[in-house]
């Protein structure tokens, strides 16, 4: 084995509210299988239900430059992309697959609160969901099927338990760093929970700033940078795990306009999207 992984081995990515997900994985889908610079291609079947949800969200920001609204646990759609060497020896050969779902940061943060934190070894804890929880999509006809928060939990735990490395993609501007991070942390300790210490040890783990565009690092490096944003699990990482990588990136385009709305800026999607390093932290598991 060269790399860190294997070829049906397959990655999770996880990241809290507005961290970016769905924005990331709809530019990946849609740069890598056409020409972006980078040692690896996407391959999705495409008659896969991944594809027309991923196809649904390039049409959104590709063409109508809108960005997508915050993801509903009824729309915790299951992703699947096989990353293909592009060149070299193995050109044409899998290196591995993402697999993972385009979780709500909303979900998986309650989830991983503590009162609802289900360890692995515990699953049959009761999760308790209370009668205003933003989880139940109001649904006028009363007629979808919305996922409980305990199934949200199922999907997060295949991927815990089943992936061979992970993608933690963090938001610079997260208002409540403690909460970003300690969404993070939970995580972390559940992969752990679910590994021997020398599995864990092994187990490839990428930490990904978003929005970079955004971010000016003056004499940091981006590892400096992420102790400050998420210093629990910079710090459970450090003992935990052997292969761990640092980056940073942004999936819109550099210098993009803002839009202010209240306090909040929401950036403008610009008509040629410019996204920077996105294959990196792919490519750390190669
Ligand atoms: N400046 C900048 N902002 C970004 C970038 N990517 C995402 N954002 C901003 O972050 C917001 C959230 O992005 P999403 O991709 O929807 O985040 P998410 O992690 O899917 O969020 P949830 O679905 O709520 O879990 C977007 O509406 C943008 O305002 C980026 O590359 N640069
Ligand atoms: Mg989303």
């Amino acid at each position: 084995m060269s790399g860190k992984v294997e070829p049906y081995d397959k990655i999770g990515l996880f990241g809290g509210i507005g961290s970016g997900k769905t924005i990331y994985l709809t530019v990946l889908f849609r740069e890598l299988s056409k020409g972006y610079d980078s040692k690896l291609a996407v391959k999705v079947d495409p008659y896969s239900s991944s594809y027309e949800y991923l196809e649904e969200k390039v049409k959104l920001l590709y063409e109508r430059q809108e960005l997508p609204r915050p993801t509903r646990p009824n729309e915790c759609e299951r992703i699947q992309f096989h990353l293909m060497y592009k060149r070299g020896a193995k050109k044409g050969e899998r290196a591995f697959s993402l697999w993972t779902y385009d979780f709500p940061g909303e979900s998986l943060e309650n989830c991983f609160k503590p009162k609802n934190y289900l360890s692995l070894k515990n699953p049959e804890g009761i999760i308790e969901t209370s009668e205003d929880s933003p989880l139940e999509d109001k649904d006028p006809s009363g007629t979808s099927q919305v996922p409980s928060q305990t199934s949200v939990r199922e999907l997060i735990d295949e991927i815990i338990l089943e992936a061979k490395g992970f993608i933690f993609l963090i938001d610079p501007f997260r208002q409540s760093k403690i909460d970003q991070d300690s969404l993070l942390l939970r995580i972390a300790r559940a992969i752990e929970a679910g590994r021997s210490k020398s599995a864990l040890l092994k187990t490839p783990i990428v930490f990904v700033v978003s929005k970079a565009d955004q971010v000016f690092l003056s004499n940091q490096t981006i590892e400096e940078y992420i102790a400050e944003l998420v210093p629990l699990t910079y710090s459970w990482q450090s003992f935990s795990c052997e292969n761990v990588g640092f980056f940073s990136l942004y999936s819109l385009g550099k210098n993009i306009d803002v839009i202010k709305k209240g306090d909040k800026s929401i950036p403008k999607v610009p008509k040629n999207l410019q996204p920077k390093n996105i294959a990196d932290p792919l490519e750390y598991f190669i």
